[in-house]
This record gives structure tokens, sequence and C-alpha cells, in this order.
């Protein structure tokens, strides 16, 4: 039985050995382009666990995005708030390596199609076995890249919380990377050393051959004739993520460069004057009207002992501090550093009886929802640069800065630094 079916003869079309044709197909060109994806995804899996840490998940369920992660929660830490560009860079690096490898991803996909349409699909248990573990690792890592990629272009499509989905599937897919790699290193470093790169990168198209016989069948039974070189393989791939890197690194390097971001969604102008810098979502957008930011706006501070409920009057009136903090943002965005000032966080705690507040809720006179509330953490709350700021740049904060009051806090991303602030609750 067993035979018999070993030797079904494959469907026409891609099943057919004969099908896939491109003689630089083969596996130096793949282990190229697998040894970049070997170095690029512990980066993107290392600062986008790093990300979700820096929500402070573990403060309790206003903040965590994830909150069925159970296990997969095992390695959070008190996020530092040391030092203060920690997210800016962190992030910066996962949302623009992340669009960088899309042209090394697509083309490292391209060199091993052919063995999608392996014929049998599943010989024996541990054939399955390693299909499966494929199945996980492409279904896996484009799912991860387009869900980033959604979100940073702010396509909020998502069956769910983009997080929840980002997050789970980080994981899926790198227990399938290292089973890949595992699996494939020898095999990668074989292949690396059977070719010199100096010399591909100096062979033309007339001696372009194809690569010995593989036993994984990448390289092509009946080569078509070639049209393009390996350098020129590489070169294209090169030359797209470059041109990716440039027109999306911008917006996380700021400066002029800003204005090369291209492909950033918050590349819009920000305006001029002091409040000219990146907003995210303006008032408008989340149902914040001026009658809830007016004069009868107060300020209520809640902690050991009677509640404070302060006008702005009185807020500008006390100590000011200044601190000169980024916002910057899970999307990959940020801004440069703005100059803000406003009443330290730890000065607020300690005038509501909490000198030694181990958190603080956070809420905004926004209707509930996304990114109304939020739970800060002691270390967050005593650095000193931890502002409840009122002005920025010397001017009042702007109605979609978060005027009256909105937090600032070195190395939080940015969805934790909430605008429109109306009440702390501090708590030991
Ligand atoms: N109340 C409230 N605060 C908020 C938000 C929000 O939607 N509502 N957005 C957050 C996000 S996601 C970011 S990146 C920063 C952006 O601040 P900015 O618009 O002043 O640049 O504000 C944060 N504070
Ligand atoms: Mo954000």
């Amino acid at each position: 039985m067993a035979q018999r079916i070993g030797r079904t003869p494959p469907p026409p079309g891609p099943f057919r050995p004969g099908f896939w044709r491109s003689p630089i197909r083969g596996p130096w060109l793949t282990s190229v382009f697998g040894l970049l994806l070997l170095v690029g995804i512990p980066v993107l899996f290392v600062t986008g666990m790093l990300s979700y840490a820096a929500y402070n998940p573990d403060l309790g369920p206003l903040n965590d995005q994830t909150p069925d992660k159970g296990l997969l929660g095992f390695y959070l830490f008190d996020w530092p708030t040391h030092p203060y560009w920690l997210y800016r860079l962190t992030q910066g690096v996962h949302v623009t390596l992340g669009v960088v490898l899309v042209p090394v991803l697509l083309a490292k996909l391209w060199s091993v199609i052919p063995k999608l349409f392996e014929w049998l699909p599943v010989r024996t248990v541990a054939h399955g076995l390693e299909r499966l573990s494929l199945l996980m690792l492409v279904g896996g890592v484009i799912f991860e890249f387009v869900t980033g990629i959604l979100n940073v272009q702010l396509y909020y499509v998502f069956p769910g919380s983009f997080y929840t989905l980002h997050f789970y599937g980080a994981w899926v897919f790198i227990a399938a990377f290292v089973v890949h790699v595992c699996l494939r290193l020898g095999r990668m470093t074989r292949a690396l050393r059977s070719r010199s790169l100096a010399t591909e990168l100096r062979t033309d198209l007339a001696h372009t051959r194809p690569e010995p016989a593989d036993p994984d069948g990448l390289v092509p039974i009946a080569p078509a004739p070639p049209t393009m070189t390996r350098r020129g393989a590489v070169g294209v791939v090169g030359a797209g993520s470059v041109l990716l890197l440039v027109v999306t690194a911008g917006q996380s390097i700021g400066g002029w460069l800003r204005s090369t971001a291209l492909l950033a969604p918050h590349n819009r102008d920000p305006g001029s004057g002091p409040n000219g810098f990146q907003i995210n979502k303006t008032a408008a957008s989340v149902g914040v009207l001026p009658a809830h930011v007016g004069p009868n706006w107060r300020l209520e501070v809640h902690g050991n002992g009677p509640t404070l409920v302060l006008t702005r009057e009185q807020l500008l009136a006390m100590r000011q501090h200044a601190a000169v903090l980024p916002i910057a943002c899970v999307e990959g965005w940020s801004t440069p550093d703005q100059h803000w000032s406003g009443l330290r966080l730890a000065d607020l705690g300690a005038m509501a009886g909490l000198p030694d507040a181990g958190s603080v809720l956070v809420e905004s006179v926004q209707p509930p929802g996304p990114y109304s509330s939020v739970v800060l953490r002691g270390n967050q709350i005593h650095d000193p640069r931890s502002l409840l700021a009122l002005r920025v740049n010397g001017a009042d904060l702007s109605l979609d800065h978060g005027y009256p009051a909105r937090i600032i806090v070195p190395a939080n991303p940015g969805v934790n630094n909430t605008k429109w602030v109306h009440r702390l609750t501090f708590r030991t």
C-alpha cells in the first residue's frame, strides 16, 4: 500500500519536479537569505517581547493587552525609566527592522517555494511533523509581518486585539523558528561554504550556472537559461531593503530625516510652534470635548487621606519641574526630545499622603475605552523626570497634546503617557 502511494505520480503543474526552473534557485541562495533572517528575527522577537514588558502588564488588567497569556508572561520585569530613550530605541528597531526585512523574507520564501509543492505532501510520520513545523513557520512569519505592518499603517482590521494576535503569533512562530534552525543550521552552513560570496558577486549572466542537485529539490532538474545572476538577486533584495530603510527610519530618528519617512502614516505635517510635534489621537477623535477640559476641569488626587481637588491655576502656582523627554509610540514613530514642565508625580503622591506610593492609577476625561487610563509603577512615579505635564516647549499644552494635563514618563511607551488626565489615585 505504502509503496503504491509512493509511486502515485504528482498532479500536473507545480507538483511536477520539472515545473520550477529558475537556475539560481538552490541551497546557497536560500542560505544567504536564511542567514540574514537568522540574525534579524531574534532581534525582532526580543524587541517585541520588550515592548510587551514595557506596558507593565503585571500591574493589572488596565495595562494588560493580553490577559490570558499565562506562562508566556514568565519573563516580565519592572520596565525601567533609564535610559529615557530606551523605548524609543527598542520599538524603533522593532518596527524599522521588521519593514526592512520584508524583501529578504519574500526572497527567502520564493527561494524555497518548490518545497511547498513537494509530492507526496506527507510520506512518513516524521516527514509529516516536519511539514507541520514548516506550516507553523511560514504561516507564523506571514502572520506576524502582516499584522505588524497593518498596525503601523493604522489599518485596524483585526478580528480581536492587535496586541493579543501579534503576541501569541510571535510565540507560535518563534517555536517553529527554533525547530527550523536546529534542523537546518548544518545544511545552511554547508551551503554557505559551498560557494564564495566574493565570486558570486563577480559572476555575470553568461557564467551563471545552477548549483549541483540538492536533496531538498531546490535546484531545478530542468533549469531554464538564466535571466538574472545571483549577484542580481541579492542586489535587488538589498536595494529593496535599503529603500525601505530610507523611507521608514526617519519616523524614529527625527530631525530632517523625518521628512524622508514616506511610508510612515504619521508623517503628516504636525504644524509649527511649541506644540508642533506628532499627535497620535486628537481630542475630537477620542471624544474629548472642550467642555471636559474647560474652566470646570479639576484634577482629583486620591491617596492616603482627604482627596485633593485642584484647578489648573492652583497646579501652575505650585513648584514646577522640567523634563526633556520624547514620545515613542508602539507604531515605531517617535518625537525628538520635548521640553515638558509641570508637577512631579512623586510630589503629587506625597501631597496625597503617599510619599512611597507603589503605583498610581491615571484616568483621563476621555470616555472609558482603550488608552483612557493606565497604571504606572513605583519606579516610574519616583523618577524625578516623571511629570504631570502642564506645558511643553514653553507654552501651554495644546488640546490635542493633552491639555489641561498629561503624563510624561521617561522610557514609557507613548500609549501609557495618558493625555487629558483628571484623576490620579496613588496606592501603596
Ligand atoms: N487619554 C488618552 N491618552 C493618550 C492616548 C489616547 O488615545 N487617549 N494615546 C496615547 C498614545 S497611543 C500615544 S503614542 C501618545 C501620543 O501623544 P501625542 O499625541 O501628544 O504625541 O499619547 C497617548 N495618550
Ligand atoms: Mo501610541
